[in-house]
């Protein structure tokens, strides 16, 4: 069939809306209509070429919901007229991962996956014959998309895919690392570095799990009123006070829990310095550029803190994003006030620029 997408032809340069071939569903596999897609930091990412796994041409896009079409040989779970998420981490139920209960890592199309191709080792886009390659198993940058069947969670029908497309990235990333990896206690005091999209994410999260103080840290001041509307008590701008100062007075003597949402190694250094001697917790959520590392004082650790990290927030994909949906379809998450932005695909780079300049929290695309 014919689509419409945005390709991803170079490191760089603005992405291309143009019309793709896409070939129908193989064996296991599932044609997703997408119907809604964020557009993720991860995304902006890729496509300055600093990830190192990024190739090109590709269709970029990993936070979607959409409609199933039509099923390939062999898939049992889903049906066409199901509403589904997309997963960049599946969730196989079979592998050493998916059964070992300390990891969400499925590592069963792990290889493929990096590589752009579909699990039997090629893609299903192209353009006039030459291959376009699928990106974090998603590439909910095209109207349409073949997905294998593990990398889909069914959620419910009653609820806005231009709202649960969220919950394929940043909302489960920020929400379920509070809950499924740093599984944070009520009373805890909580500091989280970045409120942005995921950031925010984090905050609601620790609200919701009952925090007692969720200090926020950023450069931009505007996202201080944003992050108290998520339950932020306390705002600290790095640029007008010594954070690590403010977070020992605040926390009389440090933070139960930190989390990194921004990807930069000097604040992971702060984070895991502003928890508590002898149990504070450091959660690092942010990717960091190729090749850099992180540095602290070994004794920082001998003394009782703990340094981790969190992909996909810890969720295992097909169990509990269907969850998810239903917290936020129960108000127990707000996403609506996080999506600040909507336009066409034909529009998508102005999401970027949005990024970018700091004046979007998430831009939504609707199909
Ligand atoms: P974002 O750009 O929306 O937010 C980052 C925030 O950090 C902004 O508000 C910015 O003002 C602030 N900031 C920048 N430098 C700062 C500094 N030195 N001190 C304080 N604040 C600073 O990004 P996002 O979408 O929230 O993503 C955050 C990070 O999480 C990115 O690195 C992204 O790649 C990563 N991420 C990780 C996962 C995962 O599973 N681990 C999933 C999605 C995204
Ligand atoms: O299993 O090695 C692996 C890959 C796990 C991918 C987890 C991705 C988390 C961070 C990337 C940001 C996603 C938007
Ligand atoms: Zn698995
Ligand atoms: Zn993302």
């Amino acid at each position: 069939m014919k689509t419409r997408a945005a390709i991803a032809y170079k490191a760089g340069t603005p992405l291309a809306v143009e019309t793709v071939d896409l070939e129908g569903p193989r064996a296991g596999e599932v044609l997703v209509e997408i119907k809604a897609t964020g557009v993720c930091h991860t995304d902006a990412f890729t496509l300055s070429g600093d990830d190192p796994e990024g190739a090109f041409p590709a269709i970029l896009g990993h936070e979607g919901a959409g409609i199933v079409l039509e099923v390939g040989a062999g898939v049992t779970s889903l049906k066409p007229g199901d509403h589904v998420i997309p997963l960049y981490t599946p969730e196989c139920r079979e592998c050493d991962y998916c059964l070992h209960p300390k990891t969400n890592l499925c590592q069963s199309i792990r290889e493929t996956q990096g590589q752009g191709l579909m699990p039997d080792g090629t893609s299903r886009f192209s353009i006039d014959g030459t291959p376009i390659l699928h990106y974090m198993g998603c590439s909910t940058f095209s109207n349409h998309t073949v997905l294998p069947e593990i990398a889909l969670a069914k959620v419910r029908k009653d609820a806005d895919f231009e709202k649960i497309c969220y919950i394929g990235c940043g909302v489960t990333t920020g929400v379920g690392a509070v809950v499924f990896d740093a599984k944070v206690e009520p009373g805890s005091n909580v500091v989280v570095f970045g409120l942005g999209g995921i950031g925010l994410n984090v905050i609601q999260g620790a609200r919701m799990v009952g925090a007692n103080k969720i200090i926020g840290i950023d450069i931009n001041n505007d996202r201080e009123a944003m992050g108290r509307h998520f339950g932020m008590t306390d705002f600290l701008n790095p640029k007008d006070c010594d954070v690590m100062e403010a977070i020992m007075d605040l926390t009389n003597g440090g933070a139960d829990y930190s989390f990194e949402c921004i990807g930069n190694v000097t604040t992971m250094r702060q984070a895991l310095e502003c928890c508590h001697k002898g149990w504070g917790e450091s959660i690092i959520i942010g990717v960091a550029g190729a090749g850099q590392e992180i540095s602290t004082r070994p004794f920082q650790l001998v003394t009782g803190r703990v340094w981790r990290g969190s992909a996909f927030g810890g969720a295992r994909g097909r169990t509990d994003v269907p969850r998810i949906v239903d917290w936020y379809m129960d108000g127990k998450i707000d996403i609506d006030s996080l999506i600040t932005h909507t336009m066409p695909l034909d529009d998508i780079n102005k999401a970027f620029d949005l990024m970018h300049k700091g004046e979007s929290i998430r831009s939504v695309i609707k199909y």
